[in-house]
Parts: structure tokens; sequence; C-alpha cells
């Protein structure tokens, strides 16, 4: 495996010279912010986050996020001009070196949490969701907001969104999501890049909008669509390991030869769609980071780890659960799991 790390490029409080000192970093994860979702990022943005890794001694193989435009959620007219944009984002990328392309599917909203700042005991502070908050807001009425997208859209441009989802249901959203991979995935294999579909977060409908990315059916279901290696897998434990139906280890194994990416974090389920994110060892959550891992040593996995969200520890500020301390901590416990999993078999 190859352990990186998210970097959210110049503006990110963290550092590549900070980064590149974390105990075997290979390289980071980014993106280019400044393209509005559907757009065609441009060859020198693109060139300078590889020159900025490059200098640090880190790669940069592996794109989080490239979003997919709401128009090919919804296979709503002009979506096919935004999926050839894609398909130019896919080669621009492989020319620059990137193996690896993580993206969602989640229709308006990415992840969701109703808390960015929940204080744990020790005085730290993590994302945490409780669906009882989320329920009490309306995304239109309320004047209530949710961190993490709430200054994404205009109320306007929301109510406008969310009628046009008002009568897609799951099967039309996995089609539509099969439309695009007709598309993506032939190009992702001639320029030899892995998608690698992110789970969504948290794995449930939210707002009467479709999740699918969700639990075993639904992704095995999704592995079909395009039924080629490079139709991958985000495995995101935190994501997944909300829903305390789904079974991390097992999900692995029968995604064996798909995952090309995994974000490692920890979580604990507090109560019905209920959850705190933690730090990454297995005994501060519900996770059993340990046999997540030789779940994915056991089948072979050879692609890339980065530890996900962490939490703001010594005084740190900066990105919700992006800080440096506490991913840092994650990536050394990670190399720790893989080191014993790998040497023992255990
Ligand atoms: C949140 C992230 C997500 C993820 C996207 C991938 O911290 O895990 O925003 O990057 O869903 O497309």
């Amino acid at each position: 495996m190859k352990l990186t790390f998210r970097w959210y490029g110049p503006q990110d409080p963290v550092t590549l010279e900070q980064i590149r000192q974390i105990p075997m970093m290979s390289g980071i994860v980014s993106a280019v912010y400044d393209v509005a979702p559907g757009g065609v990022w441009s060859e020198q943005s693109i060139g300078s986050i590889k020159n900025a890794a490059a200098v640090n001694g880190l790669e940069f193989e592996v794109v989080e996020s490239l979003p997919v435009s709401e128009e090919i959620k919804l296979g709503a007219r002009g979506a096919d001009r935004f999926i050839e944009h894609y398909c130019e984002n896919i080669r621009r990328l492989a020319k620059a070196g990137v193996k690896c392309i993580c993206y969602n599917f989640m229709p308006v909203f990415d992840w969701l949490r109703s808390e960015l700042a929940h204080r744990h005991a020790d005085g730290s502070n993590a994302l945490a969701y409780d669906e009882r908050t989320v329920l009490q807001m309306n995304p239109l009425t309320s004047e209530l907001s949710l961190p993490g997208w709430d200054e994404s859209y205009t109320k306007d441009q929301l109510k406008t969104l969310l009628a046009q989802y008002a009568d897609l249901d799951e099967n039309r959203l996995f089609a539509n999501l099969q439309t695009f991979l007709e598309a993506v995935i032939p190009v992702a294999r001639e320029n030899g890049v892995y998608m690698a579909i992110h789970p969504d977060d948290p794995p449930w409908s939210v707002f009467g909008l479709p999740r699918i990315i969700t639990d075993l059916q639904h992704i095995k279901r999704f592995l079909k669509l395009a039924d080629d290696p490079f139709n991958g897998l985000t495995f995101c434990a935190g994501s997944l390991g909300a829903s305390a139906e789904n079974d991390l280890p097992n999900m692995i194994r029968a995604f064996a030869g798909r995952i090309r990416f995994a974000h490692l974090r920890n979580i604990r389920r507090t109560g019905y769609r209920r959850f705190e994110e933690v730090a990454h060892p297995t005994a501060c959550g519900s996770l059993d980071m340990l046999e997540i891992v030789r779940a994915l040593v056991e089948t072979g996995f050879d692609g890339y780890v980065r530890p996900d969200h962490g939490r703001m520890v010594w005084g740190e500020t900066g990105r919700c659960g992006y800080g440096l301390y506490d991913r840092a901590l994650g990536a050394a416990y990670i190399t720790g799991l893989f080191e014993a999993a790998q040497r023992w078999h255990i």
C-alpha cells in the first residue's frame, strides 16, 4: 500500500513541508479547487500541484475529488457535455501521472454532519452526526443550517435543485450512474487511471434524496454496472461504518480486487443514526481497525491509503477534520497496523 495525505492546496494551513515529515508518507491526495463542478481543469493547475508535491519529495497520484456535476446525476439535458468534460479531465490527470480518481455520486449534498466541533471529554473536538438534529431541519425553509454544505448553494438554487430530484428514485440514479460509467470507464482504462467511487456519508438517504453507495448489496450492484477493474471503490471505513449493519471486513473481502483507495478512520456510534468521529485506534471507537487492515492485506490490496478525518487536538485550528496533528497520529497508527498484518499474517 501507499500511504497518502489529503492536501487542500496552497491555501491549506497544513503545509507540504509538514506532510513530508510524517513517517512513510508517499504522496498527497489533492484537487484543483478553482474550477466549478463540471468544468475542465487546466493543465497548468494540475501541473502546479504535481510540482509543489515533487519539490517536497511527494507524489501526486491520487485525486480527490473530481466532482460529478448535478446534471450528470440527474441525467439532465446537457449531461453529455459534462461527461465529455469529465473524460477530458481524466486524460489530463493521467498525463500528469495521476493513477486514481476518487469521486462520489451523492445527489446535492456531499458528506453531512450536524456538528463540526463536538467536544470530547479530553478537550479535543471532532465532527459528529445526530439524525434527530438533521431531521429538524428543512433545507428549504429552516433558518438552521447544516455544517459542511450550507455555503454551497443559495436557498433558491437549492430549491430548484431539490425540485429537479423530486421524482428521481434509486433505480434512476443507478441508471444515470451507469450512463456515466459507460462513457468514463473506457477512458479511464485507456489512460491507466483507476476510478474509485466514494461511499455516501452517512450511508442512508437524507432529505428524501436517494443514496446508493451505502451497503454490501448496493455496492455489489454498482460494481456490476461496469464489471471492469478500472471501475473501483474508495473504501471509506468511517462512512460505511456509521451503519452498524455494515460488516466492514466482510465487505472488503466481497470487494476484493476492486478497492483502489482506502480512507481509514474510526467513529463511535452512540445511538440510532448517531455517531461521533474519534481518534483512529480501535479502542477509541466502534470499528475494529486491525480487522479492517487485516482484510485489506489478506485480499492483496495494493492501492492507496490515507488517514481520514482527525480530531482537533493540541489547540490546532483549521479545516474541520483536516488538521495536521491527529491525522498524522492516524497515519503512524495505520502504518503500524499494516506492518503487523503484513509481517505476521495476523
Ligand atoms: C469528506 C470527504 C468527502 C469525499 C468526497 C469524495 O471529508 O470524505 O468529501 O472527499 O465525498 O468525492
